[in-house]
């Protein structure tokens, strides 16, 4: 039996957190959100070795994927997204012409492992609350964002938050488009989205809600962009119930976008 030291196990539980933790204090890319866009993105990204951290505010990672349509834990792929299951390995089988089906869970795990293994750190329980706003070169740009435990958010314990700086920032946040909203009830700013504002989501539809989140793919003010669900409630589309090609493609175009300019 080995005799365990559990002082030991503490220390290094304290200290490879708090190594990660200082390495994630200045990014290229922090996303928020770890559902299926969110992951995908943060693959890319991490591949293309970028520095990338991923905040999730659950204990669990991969959003609306992992409980397919109503706790029915398989998901849907149209042609669109099934170039993306091939590119993580994720298994499906076709069911009719143009719908693959493949378990969520299996879709959930190989997604977040492959994109760990890329080198993007997760950081789960974690809530983004707000963003940094800075004035660069006579325009505003989110920089960063402000990150609390999410059991201090739930307590509503007076806790002060911490910082991180980034280049970029993705909203992966789903339906809420928190980030988004939060920016724009604070700071007042103009998004580009056609009112200037957070729309809102549509009722469903599935085929416009699916081509429509990956075109509004895109920074929607200076330093952040939307994907997935986030970018359909940004820009006022439908959302498309558990068919999840759009979110796949959405999360790779918005690594793509942002891979460009920081290659700049
Ligand atoms: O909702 P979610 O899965 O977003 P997505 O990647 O995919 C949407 C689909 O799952 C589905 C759909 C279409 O098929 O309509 O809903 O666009 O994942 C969003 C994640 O963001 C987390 C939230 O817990 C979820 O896991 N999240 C939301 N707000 C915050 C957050 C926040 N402020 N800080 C950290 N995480």
């Amino acid at each position: 039996m080995q005799n365990l030291n559990e002082v030991i196990i503490s220390q290094a539980i304290i200290e490879s957190f708090m190594e990660k933790l200082k390495n994630s204090l200045e990014v290229d890319v922090a996303i928020v959100g770890g559902g299926p866009s969110g992951l995908v993105a943060g693959y890319y990204l991490a591949r293309e070795g970028f520095k990338v951290s991923i905040y999730e505010r659950h204990l669990a990672i991969g959003g609306g994927m992992w409980a397919g349509g109503m706790l029915f834990n398989e998901i849907v792929v149209q042609e669109m997204g099934r170039e993306v299951l091939d590119e993580f390995g994720v298994r499906y089988r076709e069911f009719q012409p143009g719908y693959y089906v493949a378990d969520s869970v299996e879709a959930v795990t190989t997604i977040a492992s492959k994109a760990v293994k890329a080198g993007a750190v997760i950081f789960n329980g974690v809530t983004a609350e707000d963003v940094v706003l800075k004035k660069v070169n006579d325009e505003y740009r989110v920089c960063g964002l402000v990150i609390n435990w999410t059991s201090v958010e739930r307590s509503r314990l007076p806790v002060d938050p911490l910082v991180i700086t980034a280049k970029y920032v993705i909203d992966a946040t789903g339906h809420d488009a928190s980030v988004v909203s939060t920016l724009q009830k604070k700071a007042g700013i103009k998004l580009a989205t056609e009112t200037g504002c957070v729309i809102g989501e549509k009722p469903l539809w599935a085929s416009v809600g699916e081509e429509d989140t990956v075109k509004n793919t895109r920074e929607v003010f200076p330093g952040i962009f939307v994907s997935g669900m986030a970018a359909n409630a940004t820009c006022g589309s439908h959302r498309m119930g558990p068919v999840f090609g759009g979110m796949l493609v959405s999360g790779k175009k918005a690594a793509q976008e942002i891979a460009e300019k920081l290659k700049g």
